[in-house]
């Protein structure tokens, strides 16, 4: 993170795997021989009494998940620098380039950096447009308790050191930054902790740095020899040959996706005033920006064989950050890849889909041990250790359904790419977690449906049951259940594995409870009619079957849409940043533009201090508050789903187009069954021409605004039917159970046109409005 400070310029630096900590585990065993009570409570309605035993039996008495750690701080400190004009920053995402200029003394003085994958080093240029006039002291703060500065004979600043000790696990991860200098003209001198340069004409800074860590489970590497070979590697390479070698890698990823939704002359201002202005003006190219953004920030947080993004994705300044800065994995964590696909960064994924792999290894030991389950299993947080264990309180903790949520991210990545090795390969993660639920499910008294039990809806407790969240069968779980057991049934289909096993899943899947309608005309949250339509809680769990999931669609289930808006009506819009972000993606698949659009308008607001709702940063970065990068990345994945959709069993474009981008274009996009959208180009809200690759063959089945032909001028064939592309199918919602008091009133729908066109793999289809 470059702060542009004109005096004193910090370089605040974090390396992936700094984290607190070593490896560990933190089940709470003494769960298995309470399971039976705790179950029993909870269905005779005592939930209160069973959470008390919960947060003694559930609840980890080891960690509640270890923290990510800053490394520290480079800091140049420029004498005589106070009086400056013409300050001017900037932070440019189509090269991944941060600049600061400014004149002081007459003369004007700029700065250039980046972090560089290929070289595996941060740099940054300085220059001034007067010789000799480059003099600063370069030296290192730290929050860290146990790290030594130092400088060395070949004039280096070293930081170097062991991370911290925390909830009775000993910290042991060894970091290592070196920090050298070029310098054109002028000298450099080292003093105990600080290098100083006089009178240079240029300088170039290079940073390096690395840790021990190999895996969750291997502290074995050597961070000296890392950072020291990163560093030698770099360092004879000039800043003219390092720089068009980042932004060529960069670029690898970002030119994918060009997005156009017109441009005003309010993209003349400076960010923090476009975001000021931004819910009263006509911005369009604020859209764009935020939403390049967003893939700005995965490209650069989550790199192929690095750690997934973090709650602060990498940027996190703090010792104690807000929630350790780790995975919240009952939405946090994969509201951060919800862009990875469909924005075209797949390669993206593969840290998320790798810490999946790992706790589908350190989670069986935690189904076995604390459910007496086989499989494996994951409560709501987890950590670079991969720990799977409850943690922070029976209210949020005892949920234990990460497992199939996680699951479906690899069943995503297959959905998109088709490739059948990577399935073979994770299917045994998804069988994993399926299993964990065969064995968890246990038949509710009442109504004989299969449940989970203990459960709960994220983190939300209804005043029925005297405050506590513990509950069975919540709709969220059973949908996520639904979910990855359709998951698990098509892949074992496809790899022609495991008929017996296909054949209980399909019977306990068809046990499950349905979808409810309750009182109010909402779509119950809990299987008891609860819900107060006045409550505003962040969380709407129950409508992950309307997204990331598909399970509640416009054209299948009319009335579980219908039910879904109600409920995101009496949740109201303004909320923390990433429940803005996922709203917007709700939104989108009520295929209302212009609420999502309000929606993105709440959360481009800057966040006022000590306001209840989150928003905006200055930087763009999202603020719960405090600052959280899922609500970018969620905002993101939203504003794709306004332009395109392709869970629901068809590629529907232009779904919920405001009316303030009635004219617009897109290039880039992926969608499941490896369609590639090379450009879309919509007017007055009509569908005006569209390019699609189908990179798998198969049939494209188009939903559209306005109809459309083939550009040689051939109609394309109406639908009819069943999809018959198999990436598409899509598995029947159990018809929902509708209160008597509720009254379901269905959404009038635009009209649309839905098409067939069979494809042959590699070919492009050119489409343009009739
Ligand atoms: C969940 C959310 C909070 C916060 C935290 C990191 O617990 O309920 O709002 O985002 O994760």
């Amino acid at each position: 993170m470059v702060y542009g400070n004109v005096e004193r310029e910090t370089i605040q630096l974090n390396e992936h795997t700094v984290w607190s900590g070593s490896p560990n585990r933190n089940d709470n065993p003494l769960a298995l021989d309470s399971l039976a009570i705790i179950r029993q409570l909870i269905f005779e309605g005592k939930q209160k009494e069973a959470e008390r035993i919960a947060n003694r039996v559930i609840i980890t008495k080891k960690s509640h998940g270890q923290k990510f750690e800053p490394i520290g701080s480079l800091q140049l400190s420029f004498n005589g620098h106070e009086d400056f004009t013409n300050y001017h920053r900037e932070l440019d995402i189509e090269r991944a380039v941060t600049k600061t200029t400014y004149t002081s003394n007459g003369v004007t003085y700029t700065r250039e950096a980046f972090a560089s994958f290929p070289d595996r080093v941060v740099v940054m240029r300085l220059t001034a447009s007067k010789g000799g006039s480059l003099s600063f002291a370069a030296s290192f703060t730290t929050p860290q308790k146990r790290a030594t500065i130092a400088t060395t004979p070949a004039k280096e600043l070293t930081i170097a050191g062991i991370t911290s000790d925390h909830e009775t696990v000993k910290g042991a991860v060894a970091y290592k930054g070196i920090v050298r200098m070029k310098l054109e003209g002028g000298s450099l001198n080292a003093n105990d902790t600080a290098l100083l340069v006089q009178n240079a004409n240029a300088v170039t800074i290079y940073i390096s740095a690395a840790t021990n860590f190999n895996s969750y489970n291997d502290l074995s590497g050597d961070a000296d020899k890392r950072a020291a070979d990163y560093l030698a590697k770099a360092f004879p390479k000039s800043y003219a040959t390092m720089l068009p070698a980042h932004i060529a890698a960069y670029q690898k990823y970002f030119n994918r996706v060009k997005l156009d939704l017109g441009t005003t002359d309010a993209a003349l201002l400076p960010t923090d005033d476009r975001l000021k202005k931004f819910s009263t003006t006509n911005d369009p190219q604020m859209v764009t920006l935020y939403y390049q953004f967003g893939r700005y920030l995965l490209i650069s947080s989550s790199q192929p064989g690095g750690q997934p993004a973090n709650l602060q994705g990498i940027w996190n300044a703090q010792i104690n950050p807000p929630w350790d800065s780790k995975y919240t994995i009952n939405i946090n964590a994969q509201m951060n890849y919800w862009p990875a696909e469909k924005t075209n960064l797949a390669e993206l994924h593969e840290p998320f889909l790798q810490m999946t792999r790992d706790l589908a290894v350190t989670g069986q030991q935690t189904a076995r041990d604390m459910y007496g389950a086989r499989g494996w299993a994951a409560h709501h947080n987890t950590d670079i250790w991969r720990a799977t264990g409850a943690v922070d309180g029976a209210t949020w903790g005892v949920w234990s359904a990460a497992g199939g949520w996680m699951s479906q991210h690899l069943w995503e990545h297959y959905l998109y790419n088709g490739d059948k090795t990577f399935l073979d390969q994770v299917y045994p993660v998804i069988k994993g977690a399926a299993t964990f639920y065969v064995d968890f499910l246990v038949e509710h008294p009442k109504n004989k449906w299969l449940v989970i039990n203990p459960d709960m809806s994220p983190e939300n407790a209804p005043a029925a049951h005297q405050g506590s969240s513990l509950d069975a069968g919540t709709t969220m779980t059973n949908q996520i259940i639904f979910e990855l057991f359709s998951a698990a049934i098509r892949a074992s289909e496809i790899l022609k594995k495991d008929a017996a096993f296909r054949d209980t899943l399909r019977r306990l899947r068809s046990r499950l409870p349905p979808m409810q309608i309750g009182q109010h005309g909402q779509l119950q949250e809990w299987l008891d009619d609860i819900d107060d339509p006045r409550d505003e809680h962040r969380h709407i769990s129950h409508l992950y079957g309307l997204f990331p999931a598909n399970q509640i669609s416009p054209y299948r289930t009319p009335q579980l849409h219908s039910a879904a808006k109600t409920t995101l009506t009496h949740r109201g819009d303004v909320s923390t940043g990433w429940s803005m972000g996922w709203k917007v993606n709700w939104w989108a698949r009520m295929l209302d533009g212009n609420h999502a659009y309000k929606l993105i308008q709440n959360q481009l607001s800057p966040v006022v201090p000590g306001s209840r709702g989150g928003g905006t940063y200055n930087n763009l970065f999202d603020a719960h508050p405090p600052f959280q990068i899922d609500g970018n990345f969620g905002c993101t994945s939203g504003i794709t789903e306004m332009l395109m959709q392709s869970a629901g069993g068809e590629l529907h474009l232009l779904p919920a187009l405001p009316d303030v981008w009635q004219k617009g274009s897109v290039g880039g996009l992926r969608a499941i069954g490896g369609f590639q959208i090379i450009s879309m180009e919509w007017s007055g809200g009509r569908l005006e021409k569209l390019v699609v690759r189908s990179t798998l063959g198969g049939n494209l089945r188009l939903r559209t605004p306005n109809a459309v032909k083939l550009s040689s001028g051939s109609m394309v064939q109406k639908a009819t039917g069943k999809n018959p592309n198999p990436f598409f199918g899509v598995d029947a919602t159990p018809e929902p159970i509708i209160s008597d008091k509720a009254k379901v009133a269905l959404i009038d729908l635009k009209e649309t046109l839905l098409y067939d066109l069979p494809t042959a793999a590699g070919k492009t289809y050119t489409f343009i409005a009739q």
